[in-house]
């Protein structure tokens, strides 16, 4: 998929830039666009990025550029949406999901107990699922997975078809998780939203698909969690290479209806 050539647009907003370095996230955006949707992309993350529940921004970074290379399409995670009463039970069952996905206990406990110390950094964390060590050495930032994207005309059908809701939040998030899970090292990701409005979250794994949990946290809490378990990452740049500039666009067909 290639006639045409693609940009990868994005945008990164932080709210007290001056007095903290780097300054509270409030919002991120990744899209794929070409040369004439440009000034569209541009204006649909910025809308974004100003009417953010986590805050005002008072930096915002939005920038473009071409990509020099073939985009892979990849169909989307098979997606399943798990009711729970209170996040406990949320948390028992990302927990289930993540020891079926091939995350020993210890490692998923040992996750857990670091997540409030993650809450800050904007991007995934990696964690190897043998040391139960952090290791994308990338500190405050984390990794930001981009250059991906689906087009709004196949996310629809997809909807309509699967019975899901057209939420650009569940088509960026279900993008992410099925660019992630395309790499044979990624073993799952457990992820809830900073967004204080929203309590949902998933964990994903090629074979589980996108397992979305209704409670993974309480209402009003700002502290979101993106990790990936991994296994068998030999050459971690190139991992992260992937992760960040591998282009691939998320495409739905009818007959990909009970994978
Ligand atoms: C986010 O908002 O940053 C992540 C949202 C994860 C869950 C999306 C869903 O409802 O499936
Ligand atoms: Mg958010």
């Amino acid at each position: 998929m290639q006639e045409e050539e693609y940009y990868s647009v994005r945008m990164r907003a932080a709210k007290n830039t001056v007095l903290k370095k780097g300054g509270k996230h409030i919002s991120g955006g990744e899209v794929l666009s070409t040369y004439s949707n440009i000034k569209q992309s541009v204006n649909a993350l910025l809308e974004k990025a100003l009417t953010h529940s986590r805050g005002k921004p008072d930096f915002m970074q939005i920038q473009f550029e071409s990509i020099n290379e073939s985009i892979k399409l990849v169909k989307p995670l098979r997606v399943e949406t798990n009711e729970v009463e209170t996040v406990e039970n949320g948390k028992t069952l990302a927990r289930a999901m993540l020891e079926k996905s091939g995350v020993p206990k210890r490692i998923i406990d040992k996750a857990y107990k670091q997540i409030p110390e993650y809450s800050s950094i904007r991007g995934a964390i990696l964690f190897d699922i043998h040391s139960g060590e952090r290791i994308d050495n990338n500190s405050e930032k984390g990794v930001r997975v981009s250059r991906i994207d689906w087009l709004n005309a196949n996310f629809e059908k997809w909807t309509d078809e699967n019975n899901q809701p057209k939420s650009s939040r569940v088509k960026e998030a279900l993008a992410i998780a099925t660019k992630v899970c395309d790499h044979p090292s990624t073993i799952a990701e457990l992820c809830w939203s900073d967004d204080p409005d929203y309590v949902t979250g998933y964990v994903a794994n090629k074979k589980l698909g996108y397992q979305r949990i209704t409670r993974l946290k309480e209402y009003g809490d700002e502290q979101g969690c993106r990790i990936f378990f991994v296994d068998g990452v030999r050459d971690l740049p190139t991992y992260i290479n992937f992760l960040e500039k591998k282009p691939i666009f998320i495409k739905w067909e009818e007959d990909d209806i009970d994978t």
